[in-house]
């Protein structure tokens, strides 16, 4: 079966576009994965965690057979060749790349190492600012609202707080 997925990206440490791209096409030549749509890049601050510089984030549209714990595996993979350490030396530390899984299709998930959809994906503007860009009407299974709306009620939260 073939699912939709979305993946939310970021780098902070490094040259941080060129390991982005870098990513991205590694990425899109993993068997069973194609690259749909791929956001901007934006700038943003650091959210949580030490100190640190800032991310460049954005958000990418695949199509995959994978199953989600095969597919989280090769963004393990990708983001350890993108000189990723794992265990993070740092929680929520500065990294060369951080690749989230965030939803695929009307999957709800949970195993020990994987949550979907990703447990704080509407919470975080630097990623549903990217994804709002190519998938503005993707749904979000537990929440039953679309990207747009979620990014609107972030956007509320935020100016409230
Ligand atoms: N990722 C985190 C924690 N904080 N802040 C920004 N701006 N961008 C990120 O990608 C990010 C963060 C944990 O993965
Ligand atoms: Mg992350
Ligand atoms: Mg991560």
């Amino acid at each position: 079966m073939t699912q939709l997925a979305a993946v939310a990206f970021g780098s902070n440490l490094g040259e941080r576009r060129e390991c982005l791209e870098s990513a991205i096409a590694c990425l899109d030549t993993v068997p069973g994965v194609e690259v749909l749509r791929v956001s901007s890049f934006l700038e943003t601050a650091p959210v949580g965690g030490p100190p640190q510089g800032a991310f460049l984030n954005g958000a990418l549209l695949l199509e995959t057979t994978l199953e989600p714990e095969v597919l989280l595996a090769r963004l393990h993979e990708i983001e350890r060749a993108h000189g990723r350490e794992r265990p993070d030396p740092i929680r929520n530390g500065p990294r060369t790349l951080d690749l989230d899984l965030l939803l695929m299709g009307e999957l709800v998930f949970s195993s020990e190492h994987l949550e979907l959809p990703h447990p704080r994906m509407h919470e975080r503007l630097f990623v549903l600012d990217p994804l709002v860009e190519i998938a503005p009407e993707l749904g979000h299974p537990v929440l039953h609202r679309t990207i747009a709306e979620l990014r609107r009620a972030c956007l509320a939260a935020e100016s409230d707080s």
